[in-house]
């Protein structure tokens, strides 16, 4: 039985995480890209094999962990990978699709980066452990 988590996230308020990469990282996957503070008490990481996002379709994990980095179901989670506009570009949003995986509190996620650059991944969540938003600095090469 996959369960399907949420498709399509749309944030505005970009609360700015701290960029403190001390991801302990038990659940990550593969290499972490970013790791930071997801409220509750929780922290989120951002992971794949190379350890970093790159421009275009691409798939990574979204783990939440505790404070003993121990997985943590979050119930249902969104991303959106968003970029503000600049000069004659347009803001740009690319939202990630979720799937559960045989951890609970470790997420598949899919994601098409339409280009090269600073973003900020803006993740919300609610659950059994509260509802969080938060935000976290990624870089696609
Ligand atoms: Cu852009």
């Amino acid at each position: 039985m996959s369960k399907y988590i949420l498709v399509f996230g749309l944030v505005v308020l970009a609360v700015f995480a701290a960029a403190c990469s001390s991801g302990s990282g038990g659940a990550a996957v593969g290499k972490t890209i970013k790791s930071g503070p997801a409220g509750n008490n929780l922290t989120a990481t951002i992971s794949n094999a190379d350890g970093v996002l790159k421009k275009g379709s691409q798939e990574f994990t979204l783990a939440f962990t505790d404070v003993s980095g121990k997985p943590v179901d979050i119930g249902a989670a969104a991303l959106t990978f968003h970029m503000p506009a600049m000069g004659s570009m347009a803001v740009m949003n690319n939202a990630a699709t979720f799937t559960t995986t045989d951890t609970p509190g470790v997420y598949r996620g899919k994601a098409d980066i339409e280009m090269a650059g600073e973003w900020q991944a803006q993740i919300t969540y609610e659950g059994p452990s509260g509802r969080g938003k938060f935000s976290l600095p990624v870089t696609a090469q």
